[in-house]
């Protein structure tokens, strides 16, 4: 049983997984420890993580980023139209409000959804972890953002689905890092509680939590975010300030052309990165565009004054934070920051200002939370010992149903989970009807959400059922927010109690032309003993069926076909690599046979074989390099096997030879 942890970040990917000895994170075929969450899409095959990003700039218009950001969203959304202007691929409005990505793909137009863009990442991760660990995996824990809604959520699972992975939990990033730094401290300085605030900035997000610590216990005592603000939004500070810059200088509108931007974006993040360790900092692009060179500098102190608009804006969620946690700045223990954006220097000392005292640095930026994951799929794994420890995490989201005679009335504002409510949980409503009805599930508050998300989650029909008399009967409905943060009626039964003396009449006639009814249960509980105990309370439940239609994501028959797909691609990917191998081995094999011909096959081979076998090289190579160039793995298999027949009479006498000395040799020595 695989124990993983995946952080899928906006820009980078991170594997962790649970060994004996501790967490790993892993390593890809480039020994990096993150993956670029990039998937370029070629004439023959796709190139993903690493791959992906080596060819991205090469082919803007058919290479994916930022999947993240469209995930579960609607084309129409602000945020989703924002972001798309800079991403440089085609994209459209699906028939149900979602976002299509059109791009070339084996010499065809294709399209995918951001699901399917995701899957591939994840296949990709998948694969890694396999080659790494040598087994197969599919048990895993992802963390996303705190932020996302019920529709993402499911996306992300699906997402997974297709991958051929089974996440056992989606976990909140920052929760995650809690975890990672919880677990393994046994003694916090004060007593009592030790009040942790964590910030995480990455590429698109910033996120924070106040968690509470005490021995074998974490408790997530709020979540805030900034959906909108991350390292990248600083890039873009830089690339309006250069472009401005060029415009002026060299006449150039970069905006104008998608690689310029491309190019001078890439230029900006590395500038910025420069920036975090230097005063000072050039910019110089060759070739910008209009075959101009470009050259430009910054300061520190220039930067943060550009980019301090978006500086107070990290102070906003730390306050919403630490607000919602109930304490004051007194009662933090520590601020630990982490994300790989967060290594700009002017944010620790926004942190500082706003915490009073220096954020630490103690746990690993860009792998804790794949860490905490990993940890978590540990902790829930039935074969792996983990030392006790509880994870109490929040939802951020008020929660809330509705039925047909509006909000419940038992409840303030039909809120069944509200805001901060610790997750998994369950619950159960009374309700009086006597007919089928429906509910909603909805979030209550549209300003806890990202701007611009749709409320809705899912509506359901409770029902069919029968009740005597028409009356109104109590109607149990258990109600689930699960461990991915996902909401749902679990179940619902109808209820009927009533006393019956000993002669044990009709409990059980009751539940006569109830239906549908799948399980039927009846509950017989003891009365109270001496006289009383001739008479028994039985109460009747009877299942109720409860038809879940969820707003938007994927049906299952788009599932099992996406699954299929992605099958396929991953098959061409395969064949392609396996090809490459071939082709490369003949190569191989046609400049070790040359070597060979001068050296140990020299005194095994005429001058008439070693002629037919050079030019047979010399023919091989150049058609290696022109016609051979793109060919299948059969046919560059089949050359090495012909190759291979001149040349092995020669390699065979060679081999004789050798074992006839060495055998004289064995005889000396004996
Ligand atoms: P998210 O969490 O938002 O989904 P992510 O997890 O992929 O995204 P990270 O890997 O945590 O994001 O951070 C990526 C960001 O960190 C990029 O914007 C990158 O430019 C920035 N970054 C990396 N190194 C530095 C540095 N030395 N100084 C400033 N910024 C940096
Ligand atoms: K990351
Ligand atoms: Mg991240």
């Amino acid at each position: 049983m695989s124990i993983v942890g995946f952080d899928i970040g906006n820009e980078n990917l991170v594997i962790a997984v649970a060994k004996q000895r501790g967490i790993d994170v892993l390593l890809n075929d480039e020994s990096k420890r993150e993956n670029p969450a990039v998937v370029s899409f070629g004439e023959k095959q796709r190139f993903l993580g690493s791959a992906g990003a080596a060819s991205a700039t090469m082919h803007p218009k058919s290479t994916v980023s930022q999947v993240k950001r469209l995930i579960g969203l609607n084309f129409s959304e602000p945020s989703v139209q924002d972001d798309l202007r800079l991403l440089p691929f085609e994209t459209s409005e699906g028939s149900d409000g979602g976002i299509l990505i059109h791009l070339q793909y084996l010499n065809e137009r294709y399209t995918f959804t951001p699901v399917q863009i995701l899957a591939m990442l994840l296949a990709h991760l998948k694969q890694i972890a396999e080659k790494n660990l040598e087994m197969q995996i599919s048990n895993c824990v992802i963390g996303i953002p705190c932020y996302f809604t019920a529709l993402q959520r499911r996306a992300y699972l699906h997402a997974a689905q297709i991958a051929g992975l089974s996440p056992v939990r989606l976990m909140h990033d920052c929760t995650a890092i809690g975890l990672g730094y919880g677990i393994y401290k046994s003694e916090f300085p004060n007593k009592g509680p030790a009040n942790v605030v964590f910030v995480d900035v990455g590429h698109s997000d910033t996120q924070v939590a106040v968690v509470s610590f005490e021995p074998g216990h974490m408790k997530v005592l709020s979540h805030a975010f900034d959906s909108n603000l991350g390292g990248r939004d600083f890039d873009e500070v830089l690339v309006k300030h250069f472009a401005a810059m060029f415009r002026e200088q060299y006449n150039i509108d970069v905006y104008s052309s998608t690689r310029a931007s491309i190019r001078l974006r890439a230029a900006c993040e590395k500038l910025k990165k420069v920036l975090s360790a230097n005063p000072e900092a050039p910019l110089s692009i060759e070739c910008l565009m209009e075959e101009k060179d470009v050259k430009g500098y910054i300061k520190r102190d220039e930067f943060e004054k550009l980019a301090s608009p978006l500086l107070e804006r990290i102070s906003i969620p730390c306050q919403k934070a630490l607000l919602e946690s109930g304490l004051s700045v007194e009662k933090i223990h520590t601020v630990e920051l982490v994300g790989s954006g967060s290594r700009i220097p002017a944010i620790t000392k926004i942190l500082n200002s706003l915490f009073r005292k220096e954020p630490g640095r103690t746990l690993n930026a860009s792998e804790c939370v794949a860490r905490g994951c990993a940890l978590q799929c540990a902790m829930l794994s039935p074969i792996f010992r983990v030392r006790e420890y509880e994870v109490e995490d929040c939802f951020p989201f008020s929660i809330a149903f509705a039925s047909d005679e509006g909000p419940i009335r038992s409840l303030t504002d039909g809120v069944l989970f509200p805001k901060g409510n610790p997750f998994p949980s369950t619950k159960v409503l009374t309700m009086y009807r006597n007919d089928i009805f429906h509910m909603e599930a909805y979030y209550a508050n549209q300003n806890e959400l990202p701007s611009g998300v749709s409320t809705g989650i899912s509506s359901y029909t409770i029902g069919p059922f029968r009740v005597p008399n028409e009356e109104k009967t109590k109607i149990k409905v258990k109600f689930q927010l699960n461990q991915h943060g996902v909401v749902s009626i679990d179940s619902a039964s109808l209820v009927g109690d009533r006393v019956d003396d000993s002669s044990g009449h009709n409990s059980i006639d009751a539940h006569s032309n109830v239906e549908p009814s799948n399980s039927e249960s009846f509950k017989i509980s003891n009365g109270p003993l001496g006289h009383e105990m001739r008479r028994l309370k039985a109460v009747r439940r009877q299942n109720i069926l409860v038809d879940e239609n969820i707003y938007g994501g994927m049906a299952p028959d788009e599932l099992c076909r996406a699954q299929e797909k992605e099958l396929q691609f991953a098959q061409q990917d395969i064949n392609m690599e396996r090809t490459k191998e071939k082709k490369n081995a003949l190569e191989a094999y046609v400049y070790e046979t040359r070597n060979k011909l001068l050296d140990t096959y020299r005194s095994f081979a005429t001058d008439f074989e070693k002629d037919g076998i050079s030019s047979n090289l010399q023919q091989t190579e150049n058609w290696i390099y022109g016609d051979g160039d793109d060919e299948s793995e059969y046919v560059y298999t089949e050359r090495l096997h012909d190759l291979k027949k001149i040349v092995d009479p020669i390699e065979n006498r060679y081999k004789d030879e050798a074992a006839r000395e060495q055998a004289t040799r064995n005889l000396l020595n004996c």
